[in-house]
């Protein structure tokens, strides 16, 4: 059975989810010089609520509580309650053999996530004045913000990946149905976006192995990236588009669902493997990983 959800959340949310990560890879580096890692911190603590560090990768987050409407969060989550949920998450794809350490075969990803990531989850409407991605000071070191924008997108605790229907791969709008939660693919970006600037071959742009998989996919006609570029009015690029497609195999393969992915698909599925992306998360996962700031 596919399950069908209805076309007024379907086009809000992918209004909405289109967004994710409309701006990824679109930072350019120009050897900043940077502050050191008190500065920064001093910095966060004076800017945001919370703020954690896993060896120097900062997840930091907003008090303000999301908006309970319909599709973004249940009534009575707080911010708080994502931002700590963030840290987990983080934890867990950094800690896959659930020993409350970083892997051996993680330490260059936590070192790129120190280095070039920073995550944010809290409000991103600017009236807010709560837009954190574009800090100029932050920026300025050579750091991209990804965020969880808690004022639009999904957050349901309890999703864990699993027990969604799917029976093709066939468009960059697709999500996992069933109250998604948001909050594990803007993780999971990060991730994938942090490996992208050590592995040349897990990258994006063009002529990379991976991005090479999805453009065959999509020259096969049977992925499909039109419709949301037209939703974007012409800004959805192939870039961002690799990033999602990456994301996408992955929840999949993590619903077990992994037989329905086309050849591209799988292709793309082994390399992730073969490069040692984090290929699971432990929705239970309790051993938060670093340093609580503030
Ligand atoms: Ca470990």
């Amino acid at each position: 059975m596919n399950i069908k959800i209805s076309a007024s959340f379907s086009v809000r949310f992918s209004l909405t989810i289109l967004m994710a990560v409309f701006t990824l890879s679109c930072h350019t580096f120009n050897n900043p010089t940077r502050s050191s890692s008190t500065d920064i911190e001093n910095y966060l603590k004076s800017k945001v609520d919370y703020v954690h560090s896993i060896n120097g990768f900062y997840i930091v987050g907003s008090a303000t509580n999301p908006p309970t409407r319909d599709f973004v969060s249940p009534a009575g989550t707080t911010g708080k309650d994502v931002f700590e949920h963030a840290i987990r998450i983080f934890s867990s794809l950094l800690d896959q053999n659930n020993d409350g350490m970083v892997d051996d075969d993680q330490q260059q990803l936590n070192t790129y996530l120190k280095n070039t990531m920073m995550f944010y989850a809290g409000p991103h409407a600017e009236s807010q004045g709560e837009l954190f991605e574009d800090d100029p000071l932050i920026t300025s070191q050579g750091i991209y913000v990804i965020t969880m924008k808690t004022d639009l997108w999904p957050y349901h605790a309890e999703y864990n990946g699993k027990g969604f229907y799917v029976d093709k791969l066939h468009s960059s709008l697709w999500r996992p149905e069933n109250n998604f939660n948001a909050l594990w693919e803007e993780v999971f970006h990060t991730i994938t976006e942090a490996i992208s600037r050590f592995d040349s071959d897990f990258a994006f742009h063009q002529g990379a192995q991976l991005r090479n998989l999805m453009d065959a996919d999509i020259a096969a006609d049977t992925y499909d990236i039109t419709e949301q570029n037209q939703l974007e009015e012409g800004n959805y690029d192939r870039i961002t588009a690799t990033n999602e497609y990456v994301h996408q195999i992955w929840a999949i393969h993590f619903s077990g669902q992994s037989d329905i992915l086309n050849t591209f698909q799988t292709q793309a599925l082994e390399l992730m493997i073969s490069k040692g992306v984090p290929m699971r998360i432990n929705p239970n996962y309790n051993t938060p990983l670093g340093q609580r700031i503030k």
